[in-house]
């Protein structure tokens, strides 16, 4: 359902103004004036990572991108931010005028879910941790639910014992302070695709028929872990009930730049823009944790697809 563009990977550390060692996981938004703007995950050569922007005018080619980082680790006054800033995933918010970029924020305490708000990405408000370790894959959701922002993450305290990293939703009236926590999305078990680790990709996509959620699962082998796509949907009043979940993954690593790379077998989505007619959909995902791709689906054509290959609600 997904196709993977000609031209890809489209951006890799070589096309960087700056020195830069892998470039990934973007999170994407459309800008007013049509302009697809990457928010994407750079690693340099300590090993710790920023986020920089590219824009381009049809999402393909013809990226300019900034000239130096556009958001740095401030580890100084936001410690959280110690080991680097990682996987951002972008949400315009109406009710703000602002795009809200959740973020992971590797510290000495692990990884934890950190919130910066911007008009332009080029100034940025830090509203510090949101969630604190061990948590990531954190969107939020552009509206309101019954009077509180929401925001879906993958706290991960249990990654030693069997009880497995799902994906939760918590809510808030200020996006600093947050609570009514809620299990979402529960990692599947034994041989599934999906079992015991499952992880929010790119944040929700609003349909007349629910959230569609695209969610990565992790499949540990004995040769390293495999990161795949599958999909469910979600009630748009009460995004913590499940009304489907796709029981096969959609999109998975086969291309070259998918398998082979600093971490190979992984396909890691954190973006995607909606064309025109609100259906066409350009997905962007880290190939590897090496470089930057395409893959463009239609999202009619995805919920056809999990109305006949659900197993109903949320089954484990
Ligand atoms: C996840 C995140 C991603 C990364 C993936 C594969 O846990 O850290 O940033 O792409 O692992 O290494």
């Amino acid at each position: 359902m997904f196709h993977r563009h000609q031209k890809n990977p489209i951006l890799t550390g070589a096309d960087w103004p700056y020195p830069a060692h892998t470039v990934f996981n973007p999170g994407a938004t459309l800008l007013a004036d049509g302009t697809t703007l990457l928010l994407c995950r750079v690693e340099d050569r300590r090993g710790i990572s920023h986020l920089c922007a590219a824009r381009s005018a049809n999402g393909v080619d013809g990226w300019v991108i900034d000239e130096k980082p556009t958001l740095r680790p401030d580890p100084e006054k936001y410690p959280e931010e110690l080991w680097g800033i990682e996987d951002p995933r972008i949400t315009f918010v109406e009710e703000l005028g602002k795009y809200v970029i959740a973020y992971t924020a590797f510290s000495r305490g692990g990884p934890g879910v950190a919130l910066a708000l911007t008009e332009d990405f080029r100034h940025f408000e830090r509203c510090g941790l949101a969630m604190q370790p061990d948590d990531k894959d954190a969107a939020l959701l552009p509206r309101r639910i019954n009077g509180s922002f929401a925001l879906l993450h993958r706290p991960n305290h249990h990654q030693m014992t069997d009880q497995g990293a799902h994906v939760w939703i918590s809510f808030s009236p200020d996006l600093r302070n947050w609570g009514g926590h809620k299990l979402v999305l529960s990692a599947r078990k034994g041989g599934w695709w999906d079992a015991n680790k499952v992880g929010l990709s790119p944040p929700l996509i609003e349909t007349t028929e629910g959230w569609l959620m695209l969610y990565h699962g992790v499949r540990g082998t004995a040769a390293g872990c495999l990161y795949r796509l599958g999909l469910a949907l979600f009630a748009l009043d009460q995004p913590e009930r499940c009304l489907a979940r796709g029981d096969s993954w959609i999109f998975g690593p086969e291309a070259p730049y998918e398998r082979a790379g600093d971490v190979g077998n992984v396909a890691f989505p954190c973006g995607y823009t909606l064309g025109s007619d609100g259906d066409a959909i350009n997905l962007y995902y880290g190939a590897a944790d090496t470089s930057v791709a395409l893959a463009t689906g239609s999202v009619s054509e995805l919920l056809r697809w999990l109305s006949k290959h659900s197993s109903g609600s949320d089954s484990l």
